[in-house]
């Protein structure tokens, strides 16, 4: 490695780089060049610093698998020049795009690291700064001759997770991430030490493999008591679905009635893909530990395990887009790829 570590700093908006619209008040996107005169500190933090933007920056609602794309090809093509990247995007979608750009890059061994903030640069109480400037410093760490994290990470208000881990918890709080069943990577405080324990460690040099492929005929059904024979049956006859995340209740229970059961039959029967995953915050789907969850088993429903939705969803548009042979399409989603799951 060269003296200093070269960053690329890749802007695709959020509140991070936004201002109020006069006319409407509301927050918008502005210009990045703008945004990095707001933050003269960056020329003194101990790297070199590259920027490219999206040449629209959006607010992270209109994010896209094809801007997912965008971004990992961003990353393919500047891989070799730089050390580390810092993609700068919006909190309200971060942890789907952070667990997105996980799976499309597989042999990552360069830190990606995810930030943004929950006040825009301008302001006065902003929070984007601390995480901006961390964010940078974390990517730029060498230990031992290697990057320090070599996996796609969020920073945001002290803590580095694994990205695929992550899920937004609060719309107002700086502290708007929790990673409910994977410790932090990382704390920032006085010192800045990573736990090296639990950093994938990457063996070997395996070339980096960009995965350009999203299948997006996908769909997350949470259950609630109440949901009935149409509206499940309705959603599973969507023209060309190939798989539901299901969010079912605590360890992977839903109602043990035979109309729920044979619909969710006859659709795993028609090649569907159905994924177990719970909408607790925190712990695991475990089909069979109660009578509610066997049956789900029996008709060969997935097991999500710990995984997160957002992790869960885009682990099926990932798989649906690499054509995974049916007969193995559970055990590779029951498998961790990128340390999204147990
Ligand atoms: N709406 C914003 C976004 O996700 C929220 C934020 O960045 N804090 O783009």
């Amino acid at each position: 490695m060269q003296s200093k570590p070269n960053i690329l700093l890749i802007y695709t908006g959020g509140t991070i780089g936004m201002m109020k619209d006069f006319e409407t008040g509301a927050l918008k996107a502005f210009n990045f060049k703008k945004l990095l005169q707001k933050i003269p500190e960056l020329q003194q933090l101990d790297c070199d610093i590259e920027t490219i933007s999206f040449e629209k920056p959006i607010d992270s609602s209109n994010i896209s698998p094809d801007k997912w794309i965008t971004i990992a090809t961003i990353i393919e093509d500047n891989y070799v020049k730089f050390d580390g990247f810092v993609v700068l995007h919006g909190s309200d979608t971060m942890s789907y795009s952070a667990s997105a750009l996980s799976f499309l890059l597989e042999n990552l061994n360069k830190p990606v690291i995810f930030t943004g903030s929950q006040l825009p640069i301008g302001d006065l109480r902003t929070d984007a700064k601390e995480n901006l400037i961390t964010a940078i410093q974390i990517a730029s760490l060498h230990q031992k001759g290697k990057p320090a994290v070599q996996e796609v990470c969020l920073y945001f208000e002290y803590k580095l997770y694994r990205g695929n881990r992550t899920t937004k918890i609060n719309a107002e709080h700086f502290n708007a991430f929790s990673s409910p069943n994977f410790p932090p990577l990382a704390e920032s405080g006085v010192h800045l030490k990573i736990n090296s324990n639990i950093v994938l460690q990457k063996k070997g040099h395996k070339k980096l493999v960009v995965h350009k492929q999203l299948n997006d005929d996908v769909v997350v059904v949470k259950m609630f008591p109440g949901i009935n024979e149409l509206v499940l049956s309705s959603i599973i006859a969507i023209p060309n679905l190939k798989g539901i995340i299901l969010e079912t209740y605590g360890s992977g229970n839903a109602p043990n009635e035979d109309w729920f059961i044979n619909t969710l039959k006859k659709a795993i029967k028609s090649g569907l893909h159905i994924i177990n995953v719970t909408q607790c915050s925190g712990g695991s789907v475990n089909m069979g530990q109660y009578e509610t969850s066997t049956q789900l088993k029996k008709i060969g429903i997935i097991s999500g395990k710990d995984i997160t939705t957002e992790a869960a969803i885009t682990k099926l548009m990932y798989l649906l887009g690499q054509n995974v042979a049916p007969s193995v399409f559970k055990t590779i989603f029951e498998t961790s790829l990128r340390g999204e799951m147990q």
